[in-house]
């Protein structure tokens, strides 16, 4: 048993909780796979990956993409599954049908639970990354099989087609997500204000994450710490609304701790030791 002072407990397992993340590599380990990794370690989960996209990319811009082919991302998730399993799983930088398809299989295939899907679509400026079809695709086959869709207020957008102004709207657009079949719906970062707000819908009661803003060009991972840090805590065994508050936590912690940092020269990560610091200066 581990006892920690930051609102997150968890008691380590003699057995440790597995979770898998299924997306993409940032080779500035911001984003991606890397926040997932750094996240999980630091809420002492133990963590697996399966790659579909490789990124060529720092805090300026994304200079390179490279898939890995379809049937060796199916290669991967066997192997895991097959052999490890897990107690959650998160989706990011998918991007494609195809691989979207592939990936709603194996949550069904290998009866996964604590599924959250964090619908990678939109880049830190808000713009589309992929075709309309790969936002279909999420509507078709990823949301009726997660516990958990993650969109920001843009992807929410995309995925329903609605606008998003103020909470009336975020609980329309959540309450529309919702009815594509994920158990459970997170807005989030809708600015409001001095705040940012995030909306939990269960398919009840709509419930606002309020927490300060936080003036920082440093907010690069910041959506991947956030899913994954709820992922764990919900495979730990703790309930959505505790996983989310203690997520928020873990996550607003990272993005004040790096607020000045300088890593680049662009669009900074947030901080990977969120509010579990070991030793502070
Ligand atoms: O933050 C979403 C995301 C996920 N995965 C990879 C990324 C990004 C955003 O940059 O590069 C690999």
């Amino acid at each position: 048993m581990v006892q920690t002072t930051d609102g997150i407990s968890v008691s380590q397992h003699l057995q440790p909780i597995k979770v898998l993340t299924i997306g993409g590599s940032d080779s500035g380990g911001a984003a991606g796979i890397q926040a997932d990794l750094k996240t999980w370690t630091m809420l002492g989960v133990y963590g697996m990956s399966v790659l579909a996209v490789v990124t060529a990319q720092n805090s300026v811009s994304v200079n390179d993409l490279y898939r890995l082919p379809l049937e060796f991302v199916a290669s991967q998730l066997d192997a895991v599954l097959g052999d490890y399993g897990a107690q959650g799983t998160k989706t990011g930088f998918l991007g494609a049908v195809e691989l979207i398809e592939v990936v709603a299989g194996a949550v069904t295939a290998y009866e996964l639970t604590n599924v959250i899907v964090d619908p990678v679509l939109v880049n830190h400026r808000g713009e589309s990354m992929f075709p309309d079809s790969v936002t279909q695709a999420y509507v078709d086959h990823l949301l009726p099989v997660a516990d958990l869709v993650t969109p920001n207020v843009r992807e929410a957008e995309l995925l329903t087609g609605m606008s998003i102004v103020d909470r009336d709207s975020a609980v329309s657009a959540a309450d529309r997500l919702h009815s594509m079949g994920s158990s459970s719906v997170l807005v989030t970062g809708r600015r409001d204000g001095m705040e940012m707000v995030d909306l939990l819908f269960d398919g009840e009661t709509p419930v606002e994450y309020r927490s300060p803003w936080t003036d920082t060009p440093n907010r690069h991972g910041s959506g991947d710490v956030l899913s994954a840090a709820i992922c764990a805590l919900l495979a730990l065994g703790l309930s959505v609304g505790e996983a989310i508050a203690g997520a928020r936590a873990f996550t607003n912690a990272a993005i004040e701790d790096a607020k000045d940092w300088q890593l680049g020269a662009g669009h900074g990560p947030v901080s990977s030791w969120g509010n579990r610091q070991i030793t502070k200066k």
